[in-house]
């Protein structure tokens, strides 16, 4: 396996920033097939395309569209990513839990008093985060049949409920599919920030990646199980613009939402092993 170097990494030509009709989907988690199972990621924009890094499972968001809700990021794929006709669906594994300004504890006594409600489409299509750590079924959503056939693009609304007080909240989901063959996704977490401050949720967001995701192999940004050229593509891309952005960052290996050459550094180490743990 050839090493990376300075070299190669200044002389790669990223093409200048475009798909701008394509931006709306930037700010929303991608989803898409990965090893057998349903997996989060963002997409990346490349040359007059995007394309979805896989390779994410915390994602940040902000209550405040409407006081106390939001319904970005959304989920979306690439057209022809799942089956179309098929459903996509939620659970929420586990109740919320708040920032105590250094973690977000996992005991009972870490949960707040707040849930949140998740809310989209029919009246049937409500449901709340548990006040314990029981998981609750979600409800599905449709993957396109027409244009765009294979396209799931849809945003459900997070609303925090009384007493809907100021801080950081952590949910934690899962992705199902009425796909035959296609697992559930592994746990994503999203982190909502209720008049927090961008360092905060960016801290906390943090937190979560180091503590409850901790990636082995945060290199392999297209999620095939293995550091190779096809991830030096995604990363250089981001590392060329000095990308991080929300809702998350599978380029910033070591979680201070920058791309740069410290997570070149973790990036080439991976690159040179190759295969994932
Ligand atoms: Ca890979
Ligand atoms: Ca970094």
């Amino acid at each position: 396996m050839q090493s990376i170097s300075w070299k190669v990494l200044a002389a790669t030509a990223i093409g200048a920033l475009g798909a701008r009709a394509n931006a709306q989907h930037l700010i929303d988690i991608a989803i898409g097939q990965s090893q057998g199972k349903i997996a989060t990621g963002v997409f990346q924009v490349q040359d007059a395309n995007i394309a979805p890094m896989l390779s994410q499972r915390v994602f940040i968001a902000e209550f405040g569209v409407f006081p106390d809700f939001t319904n970005n990021p959304g989920l979306d794929s690439l057209a022809g990513a799942f089956q179309p006709g098929s459903q996509i669906g939620f659970n929420i594994l586990k109740a919320l839990r708040k920032w105590d300004g250094t973690s977000f504890p996992q005991s009972a006594a870490g949960i707040p008093p707040e849930q949140i409600q998740i809310k989209l489409g029919p009246a049937a299509n409500v449901r709340l985060t548990p006040t314990t750590d029981v998981p609750v079924p979600g409800f599905g959503l449709a993957v396109s049949t027409g244009t765009n056939a294979g396209e799931f693009h849809h945003h459900p609304g997070y609303t925090l409920l009384d007493p809907a007080s100021d801080g950081l909240y952590l949910l934690e989901l899962e992705l199902w599919s009425t796909q035959p063959g296609l697992a559930n996704s592994l746990p994503y977490w999203m982190v909502f920030s209720q008049n927090a401050s961008e360092d905060e949720l960016r801290e906390a967001a943090t937190w979560v990646r180091m503590n409850l995701w901790a990636p082995d192999c945060g290199a392999d940004l297209n999620n095939d199980g293995v550091v190779d050229d096809s991830d030096f593509v995604y990363f250089v891309n981001a590392y060329n613009y000095y990308l991080c952005d929300p809702p998350g960052c599978p380029t910033d290996l070591n979680g201070d939402w920058v791309t740069d050459d410290q997570d070149f550094i973790l990036f080439a180490m991976q690159y040179d092993g190759f295969l994932c743990p």
